[in-house]
Protein backbone atom coordinates (compact mmCIF):
# COMPACT_ATOMS: atom_id res chain seq x y z
CA UNK A 1 0.00 0.00 0.00
CA UNK A 2 1.24 3.10 -0.95
CA UNK A 3 2.19 5.74 1.88
CA UNK A 4 0.04 8.75 2.55
CA UNK A 5 3.72 10.80 1.41
CA UNK A 6 3.56 8.33 -1.71
CA UNK A 7 -0.08 9.35 -2.59
CA UNK A 8 0.03 12.73 -2.33
CA UNK A 9 3.39 12.84 -4.83
CA UNK A 10 1.30 10.95 -6.83
CA UNK A 11 -1.59 13.49 -6.99
CA UNK A 12 0.49 16.21 -7.56
CA UNK A 13 2.36 14.56 -10.22
CA UNK A 14 -0.82 13.85 -12.06
CA UNK A 15 -1.88 17.13 -11.71
CA UNK A 16 1.31 18.91 -12.86
CA UNK A 17 0.81 16.40 -15.65
CA UNK A 18 -2.42 17.42 -16.80
CA UNK A 19 -1.82 20.88 -17.04
CA UNK A 20 1.67 19.85 -18.93
CA UNK A 21 -0.50 17.73 -21.55
CA UNK A 22 -3.06 20.64 -22.15
CA UNK A 23 -0.80 23.15 -23.02
CA UNK A 24 1.50 20.46 -25.19
CA UNK A 25 -1.14 19.75 -27.37
CA UNK A 26 -3.18 23.23 -27.95
CA UNK A 27 -2.47 25.92 -26.16
CA UNK A 28 0.15 28.47 -26.57
CA UNK A 29 2.80 29.15 -23.82
CA UNK A 30 5.82 31.89 -23.56
CA UNK A 31 8.88 31.04 -23.35
CA UNK A 32 11.93 32.52 -21.52
CA UNK A 33 15.71 31.94 -21.64
CA UNK A 34 17.25 31.36 -18.43
CA UNK A 35 20.42 31.34 -19.27
CA UNK A 36 22.03 29.52 -22.86
CA UNK A 37 19.77 29.49 -25.38
CA UNK A 38 19.00 25.72 -24.99
CA UNK A 39 18.16 26.54 -21.31
CA UNK A 40 14.42 27.31 -21.07
CA UNK A 41 11.69 27.66 -18.98
CA UNK A 42 8.55 28.42 -19.73
CA UNK A 43 4.87 29.72 -17.97
CA UNK A 44 3.88 25.97 -17.57
CA UNK A 45 6.43 25.18 -15.42
CA UNK A 46 5.43 27.50 -13.42
CA UNK A 47 2.13 26.80 -13.27
CA UNK A 48 2.63 23.25 -12.67
CA UNK A 49 5.35 24.06 -10.03
CA UNK A 50 2.46 26.05 -8.28
CA UNK A 51 0.08 23.32 -8.31
CA UNK A 52 2.10 20.46 -7.09
CA UNK A 53 3.51 22.48 -4.22
CA UNK A 54 -0.21 23.80 -3.18
CA UNK A 55 -0.92 20.43 -3.18
CA UNK A 56 2.08 19.39 -0.84
CA UNK A 57 1.65 21.78 1.33
CA UNK A 58 -2.18 21.78 2.39
CA UNK A 59 -1.26 17.74 3.30
CA UNK A 60 1.91 18.30 4.48
CA UNK A 61 2.68 21.89 6.05
CA UNK A 62 5.65 20.54 8.14
CA UNK A 63 8.03 19.50 4.86
CA UNK A 64 9.80 21.51 2.75
CA UNK A 65 9.14 21.86 -0.85
CA UNK A 66 12.50 22.64 -3.12
CA UNK A 67 11.35 22.96 -6.25
CA UNK A 68 12.81 24.25 -9.66
CA UNK A 69 10.11 26.68 -10.31
CA UNK A 70 9.51 27.27 -6.32
CA UNK A 71 10.70 26.89 -3.06
CA UNK A 72 8.88 26.61 0.34
CA UNK A 73 10.53 26.65 3.50
CA UNK A 74 9.17 26.10 6.84
CA UNK A 75 12.81 26.20 9.01
CA UNK A 76 15.74 23.97 9.02
CA UNK A 77 14.50 20.94 7.55
CA UNK A 78 16.73 17.50 7.02
CA UNK A 79 14.02 16.08 5.00
CA UNK A 80 12.15 17.73 2.03
CA UNK A 81 10.46 17.10 -1.03
CA UNK A 82 11.98 17.85 -4.25
CA UNK A 83 10.06 18.86 -7.20
CA UNK A 84 10.82 19.49 -10.63
CA UNK A 85 7.08 20.57 -12.43
CA UNK A 86 8.43 20.20 -15.86
CA UNK A 87 11.79 18.09 -16.99
CA UNK A 88 12.89 18.01 -20.38
CA UNK A 89 11.46 21.90 -20.94
CA UNK A 90 13.78 21.79 -24.26
CA UNK A 91 11.91 19.18 -25.58
CA UNK A 92 8.50 20.47 -24.57
CA UNK A 93 9.15 23.67 -26.02
CA UNK A 94 10.03 22.13 -29.19
CA UNK A 95 7.14 19.77 -29.24
CA UNK A 96 8.97 16.67 -29.02
CA UNK A 97 7.02 14.94 -26.45
CA UNK A 98 9.82 12.82 -24.19
CA UNK A 99 9.17 14.92 -20.76
CA UNK A 100 8.24 14.32 -17.11
CA UNK A 101 7.42 15.31 -13.66
CA UNK A 102 9.18 14.26 -11.00
CA UNK A 103 9.38 14.06 -7.53
CA UNK A 104 10.95 12.67 -5.15
CA UNK A 105 10.71 12.94 -0.79
CA UNK A 106 14.28 12.06 0.67
CA UNK A 107 14.87 12.51 4.57
CA UNK A 108 18.59 13.30 5.19
CA UNK A 109 20.44 11.60 2.22
CA UNK A 110 18.55 8.83 2.09
CA UNK A 111 15.56 8.28 -0.99
CA UNK A 112 12.02 7.44 0.87
CA UNK A 113 9.76 7.84 -2.17
CA UNK A 114 9.62 8.42 -5.50
CA UNK A 115 6.97 9.23 -8.36
CA UNK A 116 7.80 10.20 -12.22
CA UNK A 117 4.96 10.76 -14.78
CA UNK A 118 4.97 11.27 -18.30
CA UNK A 119 1.66 12.68 -19.55
CA UNK A 120 1.72 12.05 -22.72
CA UNK A 121 2.29 7.81 -22.54
CA UNK A 122 0.39 8.71 -19.50
CA UNK A 123 3.39 6.50 -17.90
CA UNK A 124 3.24 6.40 -14.23
CA UNK A 125 6.52 5.33 -12.37
CA UNK A 126 6.43 5.44 -8.63
CA UNK A 127 8.29 3.43 -5.77
CA UNK A 128 9.36 3.53 -1.78
CA UNK A 129 12.16 2.39 -0.09
CA UNK A 130 12.57 -0.76 0.29
CA UNK A 131 8.69 -1.59 -1.44
CA UNK A 132 10.04 -2.32 -5.03
CA UNK A 133 8.92 0.34 -8.08
CA UNK A 134 5.74 -0.05 -10.63
CA UNK A 135 5.19 1.75 -13.57
CA UNK A 136 1.22 1.66 -13.75
CA UNK A 137 0.94 -0.28 -10.83
CA UNK A 138 2.87 -3.41 -12.19
CA UNK A 139 6.46 -4.09 -10.54
CA UNK A 140 9.49 -3.47 -12.96
CA UNK A 141 12.79 -4.57 -13.18
CA UNK A 142 16.18 -3.10 -14.93
CA UNK A 143 17.50 -5.26 -17.89
CA UNK A 144 19.56 -8.41 -17.47
CA UNK A 145 21.46 -7.38 -20.40
CA UNK A 146 25.26 -8.42 -19.17
CA UNK A 147 27.58 -6.59 -22.25
CA UNK A 148 27.69 -3.36 -22.96
CA UNK A 149 28.20 -4.39 -27.20
CA UNK A 150 24.70 -3.30 -28.28
CA UNK A 151 23.32 -2.01 -25.33
CA UNK A 152 21.16 0.96 -24.69
CA UNK A 153 23.14 3.60 -23.54
CA UNK A 154 22.22 7.32 -22.83
CA UNK A 155 24.46 10.30 -21.80
CA UNK A 156 23.02 14.21 -21.92
CA UNK A 157 24.84 16.89 -22.22
CA UNK A 158 26.52 18.52 -19.59
CA UNK A 159 25.14 22.83 -20.04
CA UNK A 160 28.88 24.41 -18.04
CA UNK A 161 31.26 24.07 -21.04
CA UNK A 162 34.28 23.40 -18.82
CA UNK A 163 32.69 19.73 -18.30
CA UNK A 164 32.52 19.44 -22.23
CA UNK A 165 36.02 17.71 -22.65
CA UNK A 166 35.43 15.15 -20.01
CA UNK A 167 31.98 14.29 -22.22
CA UNK A 168 33.24 14.64 -25.29
CA UNK A 169 36.15 12.29 -24.19
CA UNK A 170 33.45 9.54 -22.47
CA UNK A 171 31.15 9.10 -25.28
CA UNK A 172 34.13 8.78 -27.48
CA UNK A 173 34.67 5.37 -25.56
CA UNK A 174 31.47 4.38 -25.23
CA UNK A 175 30.54 4.69 -29.14
CA UNK A 176 33.37 2.24 -29.79
CA UNK A 177 31.19 -0.78 -28.12
CA UNK A 178 27.75 0.61 -29.05
CA UNK A 179 25.24 3.05 -29.77
CA UNK A 180 24.59 6.24 -27.56
CA UNK A 181 21.04 8.11 -27.39
CA UNK A 182 20.20 11.94 -25.10
CA UNK A 183 16.93 11.71 -24.78
CA UNK A 184 16.52 15.27 -22.73
CA UNK A 185 14.65 14.50 -19.47
CA UNK A 186 16.69 12.78 -16.57
CA UNK A 187 13.87 11.94 -14.64
CA UNK A 188 12.28 9.75 -16.88
CA UNK A 189 15.97 8.12 -18.20
CA UNK A 190 16.22 7.06 -14.92
CA UNK A 191 13.05 5.57 -15.14
CA UNK A 192 13.61 3.67 -18.10
CA UNK A 193 16.48 2.30 -16.91
CA UNK A 194 14.12 1.20 -13.66
CA UNK A 195 12.03 -0.83 -16.21
CA UNK A 196 14.76 -2.20 -18.52
CA UNK A 197 14.80 0.08 -21.46
CA UNK A 198 18.22 2.13 -20.91
CA UNK A 199 20.61 -0.67 -20.20
CA UNK A 200 22.88 2.34 -18.52
CA UNK A 201 22.48 6.28 -18.27
CA UNK A 202 25.33 8.72 -17.18
CA UNK A 203 24.75 12.10 -16.75
CA UNK A 204 26.49 15.24 -14.99
CA UNK A 205 25.68 18.63 -13.19
CA UNK A 206 21.67 17.69 -12.56
CA UNK A 207 20.25 19.16 -9.77
CA UNK A 208 18.20 17.64 -6.65
CA UNK A 209 14.81 17.92 -8.62
CA UNK A 210 15.95 16.07 -11.23
CA UNK A 211 17.38 13.34 -9.73
CA UNK A 212 15.42 12.51 -6.34
CA UNK A 213 12.62 10.57 -8.01
CA UNK A 214 14.08 8.55 -10.49
CA UNK A 215 17.35 7.75 -8.14
CA UNK A 216 14.76 5.91 -6.14
CA UNK A 217 12.78 4.23 -8.70
CA UNK A 218 16.36 2.78 -10.52
CA UNK A 219 17.38 1.91 -6.97
CA UNK A 220 13.85 0.17 -6.29
CA UNK A 221 14.26 -1.94 -9.36
CA UNK A 222 17.54 -3.25 -8.97
CA UNK A 223 20.13 -0.19 -10.44
CA UNK A 224 23.00 0.77 -9.18
CA UNK A 225 23.65 4.21 -8.53
CA UNK A 226 26.55 6.11 -7.83
CA UNK A 227 28.93 9.12 -9.72
CA UNK A 228 29.71 8.46 -12.83
CA UNK A 229 33.60 8.08 -11.31
CA UNK A 230 31.95 5.30 -8.81
CA UNK A 231 31.64 7.32 -5.40
CA UNK A 232 29.06 7.06 -3.47
CA UNK A 233 25.89 8.91 -5.16
CA UNK A 234 24.93 12.37 -3.66
CA UNK A 235 21.88 14.38 -4.43
CA UNK A 236 23.41 17.75 -4.01
CA UNK A 237 26.27 16.85 -6.42
CA UNK A 238 23.98 16.03 -9.60
CA UNK A 239 26.56 13.90 -10.99
CA UNK A 240 24.59 10.33 -11.61
CA UNK A 241 25.76 6.73 -13.23
CA UNK A 242 22.30 3.87 -12.85
CA UNK A 243 22.83 0.46 -14.20
CA UNK A 244 22.14 -2.63 -13.48
CA UNK A 245 24.97 -4.37 -11.67
CA UNK A 246 26.77 -6.33 -14.59
CA UNK A 247 26.44 -3.21 -16.71
CA UNK A 248 27.29 -0.49 -14.32
CA UNK A 249 30.62 -2.07 -13.84
CA UNK A 250 31.58 -2.17 -17.35
CA UNK A 251 30.28 1.43 -17.84
CA UNK A 252 32.79 2.46 -14.88
CA UNK A 253 35.48 0.98 -16.81
CA UNK A 254 34.60 2.40 -20.34
CA UNK A 255 34.62 5.76 -18.55
CA UNK A 256 37.90 5.35 -16.84
CA UNK A 257 40.43 7.47 -18.37
P1 LIG B 1 14.92 20.68 -17.30
O1 LIG B 1 14.24 20.38 -18.55
O2 LIG B 1 14.06 20.58 -16.09
O3 LIG B 1 15.62 22.02 -17.32
C1 LIG B 1 18.14 17.85 -20.51
O4 LIG B 1 19.41 17.68 -20.97
C2 LIG B 1 18.06 17.43 -19.08
O5 LIG B 1 19.03 18.16 -18.30
C3 LIG B 1 16.74 17.73 -18.45
O6 LIG B 1 16.51 16.83 -17.42
C4 LIG B 1 16.97 19.14 -17.97
O7 LIG B 1 16.05 19.56 -17.01
C5 LIG B 1 18.35 19.00 -17.40
N1 LIG B 1 19.05 20.25 -17.18
C6 LIG B 1 18.51 21.43 -16.96
N2 LIG B 1 19.38 22.39 -16.75
C7 LIG B 1 20.57 21.81 -16.83
C8 LIG B 1 21.88 22.30 -16.67
N3 LIG B 1 22.13 23.59 -16.40
N4 LIG B 1 22.90 21.44 -16.81
C9 LIG B 1 22.63 20.16 -17.09
N5 LIG B 1 21.40 19.64 -17.25
C10 LIG B 1 20.37 20.46 -17.11
CA1 LIG C 1 15.38 23.89 -16.28
CA1 LIG D 1 15.04 19.03 -14.80
CA1 LIG E 1 12.44 21.62 -15.03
Amino acid sequence: MPSSILEAMIVASLTGGSILRKYFEKEKFSVVQKSVSYDLVTNIDKESQDKINEILTNRFPDIPVVGEEGSIQVGKQSRAFYVDPLDGTFNFVHKYPFFSVSLGYWEENVPVAGVVFDPIRRDLFYGQKGEGAFLNGERITVSDRTTLEGSYLVTGFPYKEGKHPRIEKEIGSVMKLTDLRVLGSAALELCYVACGIIDGYWEYDLSSWDLAGGVLIAKEAGAVVTKPNGEDFDLFEGDVLAAPPAIHQKLLEALKH
